[in-house]
């Protein structure tokens, strides 16, 4: 049975199953897919192991302890539903359908059952319940990309096999979707030269040529610091700029106010590096950028990716393959997300995902919770779990396992996994749409959230046809756009071929014809194209270090958080100390300490190395709080603040101190 992973990773690989007597025996990576080239990742190595995991969730439970207490009754879902359907209805009554908030996350990125599609917002806009910003992982670059080009979308990454300099710019490639390695490689068999650019040395910057080891949320100065050696070296495509670009005076005077010297000085690299990859950008052709999510959980972090992506504007590497700059491909998927909007008696507000710890106020009565676990991963923790305590909320969680999020709930409601439900997917790391067929039977009485709302619906009685339509109407539906790069894309062909790449040209080369803003140019933003990191301002306040808390490699987010394998590799949270820092702290290898400001604190086993720069720790997102020592993890001293643009997260510009946990 073929089907696709369904989790927030560029790959979306697709997979098979084998099944046998109504279990799933085996799962692989399918060696058919041009992306997925056979291979899964260790995490999603084990996910039938996680399906049939023990502490899997599979009846709908309602909570008999106190609020957060993680105390839950079996009962049926008739039961559930009732006592649902009588809630709502009588909130919606007394204090409007603004009162709830549908907080759904990325635990699955399927267009039917995950956040990225429908489920369940038709009948949120029955009931009239506020919109839910969904800013927690990507926002701030898709809005700095949109202001250059008019779409996040950008290079198709199989073509990193025809650059020949890849700039891997705040990404960590071999761990959070590592499938593009193979391109890389590719790319480097012909010649390419690789530079990871980081503060970390991760295992990707290992693997590089070379590693850039930046001061976090400076990269934008980096960029335009290049730019100056690209103009110094006369290097710069001036036909392209003049016949495909737009804004170009007032772009090149902010280059030329930043010569590698200053550039050094805000970036704490080397004048010298940043001159010899200056020169290597201004003559190599086609030069691929891939710059992920990481880069721009900062205060300037929209305008970082806005400032990156102008470098190819600039040398003119739009015109080939292998040129230009690979952030996410979703901008280049036109499916048809009918929500409905016309459901709406009238325009509601709208909440912001890693607000939460702000948002949820009086004026919230129900929080329901899908696909998300805003406890182990949203910003401002402890604070989320005081207003998670609120005893005037009513809090549903529809989930898979007994997560952080699931204890604060006070009715669950069990939710089906990837084999047992169908979806439609589609990569944004790369050009495939994928069907996911249901291989097996859902243990227990878990359902998948289309079905669930449609039971929802049902019981309390509302009339709206399009609540009901299954999920091979609804997967017709999306692919129902009309735009030609679905054309000829059926949802039987789907699920006879498993996956199909989008009507786009192979080699594909994006903004061949011309890009898609009005003028169908691309834009340089006026203003400054550099805004700096909340941690510039270290060395003032009483939290001397920045903390950035990337991916982990063995979760995926706070998924496999608790599959006792995954976790025992992750060696649990961890901290990445410099020995320049250890050192005045009396800090020594293997101890536990503890990270905090004002916020909180977490507790984290130091490892005393140079794989980060002075000034920097590092520690990972995806534990749990309570399987953590301390019970709180590194999201406890993240801020709820907002980067530049499009209220973007700021997962990596937090600044802490960080001492050892005293014994007694
Ligand atoms: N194994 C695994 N894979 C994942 C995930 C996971 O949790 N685990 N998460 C998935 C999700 S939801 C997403 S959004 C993507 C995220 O994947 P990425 O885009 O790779 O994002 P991060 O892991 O946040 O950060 C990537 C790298 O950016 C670096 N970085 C941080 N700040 C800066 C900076 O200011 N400048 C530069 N140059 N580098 C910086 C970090 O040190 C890190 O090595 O990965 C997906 N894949
Ligand atoms: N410190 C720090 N924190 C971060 C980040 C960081 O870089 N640093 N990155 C952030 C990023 S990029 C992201 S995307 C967010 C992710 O944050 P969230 O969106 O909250 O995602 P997860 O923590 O993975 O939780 C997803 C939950 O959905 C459940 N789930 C999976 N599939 C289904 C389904 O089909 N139905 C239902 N009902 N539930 C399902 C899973 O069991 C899991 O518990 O985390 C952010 N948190
Ligand atoms: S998490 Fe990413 S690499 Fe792993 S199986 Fe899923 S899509 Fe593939
Ligand atoms: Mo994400």
């Amino acid at each position: 049975m073929l089907g696709a992973c369904p989790l927030d990773c560029p790959d979306t690989c697709s997979w098979v199953v084998t099944v046998r007597d109504g279990r799933a025996v085996t799962l692989r990576g399918n060696a058919e897919h041009p992306y997925t080239r056979g291979a899964l990742c260790v995490k999603v190595n084990r996910y039938l192991e996680h399906a049939a995991a023990s502490d899997r969730i599979l009846y709908p439970m309602r909570r008999i302890g106190p609020k957060g207490s993680g105390r839950f009754e079996r009962i049926g879902w008739d039961e559930a539903l009732e006592e649902i359907s009588v809630r709502l209805r009588d909130i919606v009554e007394r204090h409007g359908g603004e009162a709830i908030w549908p907080y759904a996350g990325t635990g699955t990125l399927g267009y039917l059952q995950g956040t990225e599609g429908i489920a369940g917002r038709r009948l949120w806009n029955v009931l009239g319940a506020s919109r839910h910003y969904l800013n927690i992982c990507s926002s701030a670059g898709n809005t700095g990309l949109e202001q250059v080009y008019g779409t996040p979308g950008g290079m198709d990454p199989e073509t990193f096999a025809d650059s020949r300099l890849i700039l891997l710019w705040g990404t960590n490639t071999l761990t959070s979707g590592h499938h593009l390695w193979k391109f890389i490689q590719d790319g480097r068999a012909a010649g390419a030269y690789v530079v990871a650019i980081d503060p970390i040395r991760t295992r990707t910057a290992e693997q590089a040529d070379e590693h850039l080891p930046i001061r976090p949320g400076t990269d934008a100065a980096l960029a335009l610091g290049l730019l100056n050696v690209v103009l110094a070296e006369g290097a710069e495509d001036r036909d392209f700029l003049e016949n495909h670009t737009s804004g170009w005076e007032d772009f090149r005077a902010e280059i030329l106010r930043h010569p590698p010297a200053r550039v050094a000085g805000i970036t704490g690299l080397d004048e010298a590096d940043i001159r010899a990859l200056g020169l290597r950008l201004a003559h190599t052709r086609p030069t691929g950028i891939r710059a992920t999510m990481g880069i721009q959980r900062h205060a300037g972090g929209g305008t970082a990716v806005r400032t990156i992506a102008s470098i190819p504007g600039v040398t003119g590497d739009w015109r080939r393959p292998g040129g230009g700059i690979a952030y996410s491909t979703s901008g280049h998927l036109h499916l048809n997300i009918d929500t409905r909007e016309d459901l709406l008696a009238r325009p509601v507000r709208t909440l912001t995902m890693t607000r939460l710890a702000d948002e949820l106020d009086e004026s919230v009565k129900c929080l329901w919770v899908y696909a998300a676990n805003p406890m182990s991963s949203s910003p401002d923790q402890n604070r989320i779990r005081e207003r998670l305590l609120r005893e005037d909320l009513f809090t549903v969680v529809m989930e898979q396992f007994p997560t952080d999020t699931v204890d604060h709930a006070d009715i669950v409601l069990p939710a089906t996994m990837q084999i047992e439900h169908a979806d439609l997917h589609a990569g944004y790391g790369h050009m495939y749409l994928a069907w996911n067929e249901p291989a097996v039977a859902p243990p227990g009485e878990c359902l998948s959230t289309t079905e669930t709302f449609r039971r929802l619906a049902r019981h309390m009685g509302l009339t709206e046809p399009s609540l009901y339509d299954s999920d091979l109407e609804l997967a017709e539906q999306l692919l129902s756009s009309g735009h030609p790069s679905l054309d000829g894309i059926t949802v039987d062909r789907l699920r006879k071929e498993g996956w199909v790449r989008l009507n786009v040209p192979r080699p594909f080369a994006p903004f061949a014809d011309g890009f898609p803003t009005p003028s169908g140019r691309m834009r340089f933003a006026p203003g400054p194209a550099y805004v700096p990191p909340r941690t510039a301002s270290a060395a003032l306040g009483p939290y001397p270090l920045a903390l950035v808390t990337p991916a982990s490699h063995t979760f995926l987010n706070s998924t496999f958080g608790n599959n006792p394998e995954l976790l025992r590799r992750s060696k649990g949270p961890r901290v990445l100390v410099n020995p320049e820092d250890a050192s005045p702290r009396g800090l020594s290898d293997g101890q536990r300490a503890r990270v905090f400001n004002d916020a909180g604190a977490f507790e984290a086993v130091v490892e005393i190395s140079e794989k980060v720069r002075p000034g920097v720790v590092a520690s990972t997102k995806g534990h749990w709080r309570k399987l953590s020592p301390g019970g709180a993890t590194a999201n406890a001293v993240v801020g709820a603040r907002d980067a530049d643009m499009g209220r973007g997260a700021v997962y990596h510009d937090n600044l802490v101190e960080i001492g050892p946990c005293d014994a007694g």
